[in-house]
């Protein structure tokens, strides 16, 4: 099978002038998605390159900021994760933050540059407190900034609520394939999170969802993840691409290190198979080299969080981000 067919060598193309548009596919099969994951890494880096700057520019990338305004304590045991209450890895509990805090929050997050702010709860799903996030949304939105939120599984009304108070983006991840899912997460289905993510879509926001990689998953697993994203009736607007964050107290603290070319390979072909999504070098940056982030750029990642603090684990100092951006010439979209 040719899986290079739709790349040329074509550069600078940004969005609005396509020299040759790529196909939006919903029909991956695995066998195609495992054949780009086994191509030589040049040729693959080659062809994501190339399907990345026929639909954007190469060079801006999409800054978020995250705040967690919910933490620990949750109920669900997802087996990578600091904030589930199944297991003790130290994490101090917190209630749910004021309003005006998480406003605060959102203004400081403006003036350092980021363009999207995104609020993410620990919990299985919004519960009694829900009114109070959806006055933060609100008050997000009408600083002008574009927002997220991720709190778990949402009904069709709750989704309503959150599009009327001015959600843009519903993050709300798959975490891995379908046949791997149940090593991960027992408290809830595969089903249920693609359940969650339709309501996001009828509800008419865009949908944030991607995975994990290195949860002691098998390549296979990774080619099965992305074309369960690539083959949603639409594709997610956003693709977090996350590296395990190793967090000691979890079942998942000691799994293998994952090799960073794969890690790089996995944002490669979710370029590919989702051309037009934002792909983004989400969690774990902070054990990544300057030159491994600088590879996921050049295989298409554009978007990413920014500042001292993911939800509750750390990521690096704006300082090295910028100092990064200068040294690749990237700009954050929208400056
Ligand atoms: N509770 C909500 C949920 O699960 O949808 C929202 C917050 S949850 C922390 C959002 C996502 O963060 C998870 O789906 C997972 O993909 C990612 N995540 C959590 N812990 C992580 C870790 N240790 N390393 C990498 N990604 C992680
Ligand atoms: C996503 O895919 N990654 C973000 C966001 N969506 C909500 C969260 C990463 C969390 C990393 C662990 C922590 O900070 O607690
Ligand atoms: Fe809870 Fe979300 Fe962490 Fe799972 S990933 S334990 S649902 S906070």
């Amino acid at each position: 099978m040719n899986v290079l067919a739709n790349s040329n060598t074509n550069s600078g193309t940004t969005p609005s002038s396509p020299a040759c548009a790529d196909q939006m596919r919903h029909d991956w099969a695995v066998e195609e998605i495992e054949a780009l994951f086994a191509l030589p890494f040049n040729d693959l880096l080659f062809h994501a390159a190339s399907v990345h700057r026929r639909n954007f520019d190469p060079n801006r990338i999409q800054i978020s900021r995250l705040l967690s305004i919910k933490t620990g304590k949750c109920p669900e045991d997802c087996k990578y994760c600091p904030q589930s209450a199944h297991y003790d890895t130290g994490l101090p509990k917190e209630d749910l933050l004021e309003v005006e805090t998480v406003l605060a929050a959102a203004r400081a997050a403006k003036e350092s540059g980021a363009s999207r702010f995104c609020m993410g709860a620990a919990w299985r799903g919004p519960g009694k407190d829900f009114d109070l996030v959806l006055r933060m949304v609100e008050g997000v939105k009408a600083l002008g900034m574009e927002t997220c939120a991720s709190l778990g599984l949402l009904n069709a009304e709750q989704a309503r609520q959150l599009k009327g108070a001015g959600l843009d983006y519903y993050n709300h991840n798959i975490d891995t394939s379908p046949e791997h899912y149940d090593e991960i997460i027992t408290t809830r289905t595969f089903e249920d999170r693609l359940d969650t993510l339709a309501h996001v879509r009828d509800a008419g926001m865009k949908v944030c969802c991607g995975g994990i990689v290195g949860m002691g998953e098998k390549k296979d697993d990774r080619a099965r993840m992305l074309q369960t994203l690539a083959n949603l009736d639409k594709h997610p607007e956003s693709v977090p691409i996350n590296l395990l964050i190793k967090i000691p107290g979890t079942p998942l603290e000691g799994v293998e290190d994952t090799d960073p070319f794969d890690f790089v390979r996995t944002i490669a072909v979710a370029r590919i198979v989702m051309p037009e999504s934002y792909v983004r070098l989400s969690a774990g940056r902070q054990a990544m080299s300057d030159e491994m982030q600088a590879l996921c750029f050049f295989a298409g990642a554009n978007s990413m969080f920014c500042g001292e603090r993911l939800l509750t684990a750390g990521n690096p100092s704006p300082d090295s981000d910028r100092s990064l951006f200068g040294r690749l010439g990237l700009k954050p979209e929208g400056v």
